[in-house]
């Protein structure tokens, strides 16, 4: 067993080839909630780096891992879908404690997570390759290999679900996978790197390596060894690797920042309406890439939504994340609450009127935790900071339109194009929207469902290529296509 969050003395190890490793510098991890230092863990320095990249490479090459059948490695990755499960608890607080996520949302994301390892696990199984058109004597097709050694470096926001959603379809597809988790999330990674060891995943297949973006992740990414890399966090993060991975010629997938428009129309139910803006800007406290951030409203009803909107708002509670029937837990760090304490002062000096929130929470006993209330920010333009950035944080801009062809040049007017909510009565009208809007996914009449099924990614600064879905799998192979001649006379 290896000594991971539940049950290690500090630091915690990182994971190369199946053995934990002590670094020579460490890092704390703090509960949001609490304030208090959780442990405190490893961190992998390049050297570390240099010495997992050559263990991964080892591990894909060998044969036990290279000439596994699909349907092998689909029922390793079944038994880590099972063993997630088993252990659901366990994952479930180690999120709550080092996000302070609900533990509604922790339970919720674990059994996503798990959905999406028995997923790739058919997926593996079941998916063939292409026999092709033959233009002349040869039987042409093409088959789907392994890159080798795929780095997947995750966020703080949602660690279980992001990490599946890279290494369940990577591992499918043959490749050995190096997890880069987020600082601010360290462990969930290592127990579930955990559970595949137990579940029969060859060592050095999954390896964890824990630390900062600085120490740990940009060795990774400039590595020579890594051929692939998988990336979900923030826009210019996202740049920088990009850049690293252009000069590199390696492929990458870049799932990035969002500022999404949620749309009210005033034909729309506005009791469900106004309940699905709430939980879209609100749920995970606004971390979110797909928060639907900039509402805006058909001027015909502003007043009456605003109304139902400050109502639900102020009717949201915010408490500890594991005591029951909460809606939000605190931020995820004290720097990230300062952050979106920032963009709340900047939307009141450029004269936003703050409807609801805008401030922490009066409860003393939340004073040690990062909690901010839920905050609603009307009478600014699509011109204003608040409506343009990112803020990662529970901050909603409500921003009123007159017709369609004003609201899709508004909701458009953003660097971002990860995801949009239509709220309409009309289903002519949201086919119309949804075409004009620039996002990789809309919803109607709903916010923020997702399938493991159905692709996902962003149009514009949101990123590059879709994960999820089949072609999450091909995101991790790269096509050979081979030629055996028929003709008898050759
Ligand atoms: O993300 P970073 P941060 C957005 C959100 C948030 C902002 C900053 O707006 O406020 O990004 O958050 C690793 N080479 N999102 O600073 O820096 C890092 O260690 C290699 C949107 O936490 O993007 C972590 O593992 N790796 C988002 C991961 O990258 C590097 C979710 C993400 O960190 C690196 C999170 C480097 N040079 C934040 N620098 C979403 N799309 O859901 C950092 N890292």
């Amino acid at each position: 067993m290896l000594q991971t969050a539940s049950i290690a003395p500090a630091p915690i190890p990182f994971l190369i080839g199946g053995e934990p490793v002590r670094g020579e510098a460490v890092f704390q991890s703090v509960n949001p909630a609490t304030g208090q230092v959780n442990y405190e863990v490893s961190v992998a320095s390049s050297a570390d780096v240099d010495r997992c990249v050559a263990v991964a490479q080892e591990a894909a090459r060998a044969p036990k891992w290279r000439n596994m059948k699909p349907h092998e490695r689909a029922r390793i990755l079944y038994a880590i879908a099972e063993g997630m499960m088993a252990r659901a608890d366990v994952l479930a607080q180690i999120q709550m404690r080092e996000n302070g996520k609900v533990m509604a949302e922790c339970r919720a994301q674990v059994a996503s997570a798990s959905s999406t390892f028995r997923y790739y696990a058919a997926v593996c199984e079941t998916l063939g390759a292409e026999v092709t058109p033959s233009r002349g004597d040869y039987l042409s097709m093409t088959l789907h290999q392994p890159y080798g050694v795929v780095a997947a470096i995750t966020p703080w926001n949602s660690p279980l679900t992001m990490e599946a959603q890279k290494v369940a379809p990577a591992l499918a597809a043959g490749n050995a996978v190096i997890v880069k988790p987020s600082e601010v999330t360290p462990t969930a990674a290592l127990e579930v790197a955990d559970i595949a060891l137990a579940a029969g995943l060859p060592p050095g297949i999954l390896n964890v390596l824990t630390g900062t973006g600085r120490d740990t992740g940009l060795p990774l990414v400039r590595h020579p060894g890594v051929r692939m890399i998988s990336f979900t966090g923030g826009t210019e993060t996202g740049r920088t690797i990009g850049r690293i991975a252009a000069e590199r010629l390696v492929p990458v997938a870049l799932e990035l920042g969002g500022k999404s428009p949620n749309i009210l129309f005033a034909d729309a139910d506005l009791e469900a309406a106004v309940a699905g803006v709430v939980t879209g800007i609100f749920e995970g406290s606004g971390q979110s890439c797909i928060a639907g951030s900039r509402l805006f409203v058909q001027r015909a009803v502003l007043d009456e939504v605003v109304g139902r909107l400050k109502a639900r708002t102020q009717a949201l509670r915010v408490g500890q994340p594991d005591v029951a029937g909460m809606s939000m837990g605190p931020l995820s760090s004290f720097g990230h609450r300062e952050r979106v304490e920032g963009f709340v002062a900047d939307a009141r000096a450029a004269g936003g009127e703050i409807l609801a929130g805008g401030a922490r929470p009066e409860d003393p006993a939340l004073d040690a935790g990062a909690f901010y209330m839920p905050t609603l920010v009307a009478g600014l333009t699509s011109a204003a900071r608040v409506c343009r950035e990112e803020i990662f944080g529970p901050v909603l801009c409500i921003l009123p339109f007159d017709d369609e062809d004003d609201l899709v040049a508004q909701a458009n007017d953003t660097a971002y194009g990860l995801a949009c909510g239509i709220w309409t009565a009309d289903y002519k009208r949201a086919l119309r929207v949804a075409r004009a809007i620039d996002a990789g996914t809309v919803w109607v009449n709903t916010y923020k469902q997702l399938s493991i099924s159905t692709p996902f990614g962003g149009f514009k600064d949101s990123g590059i290529g879709r994960e999820k879905g089949i072609g999450g799998m091909r995101l991790y192979q790269q096509a050979k296509s081979i030629y055996l001649g028929l003709d008898a006379t050759a």
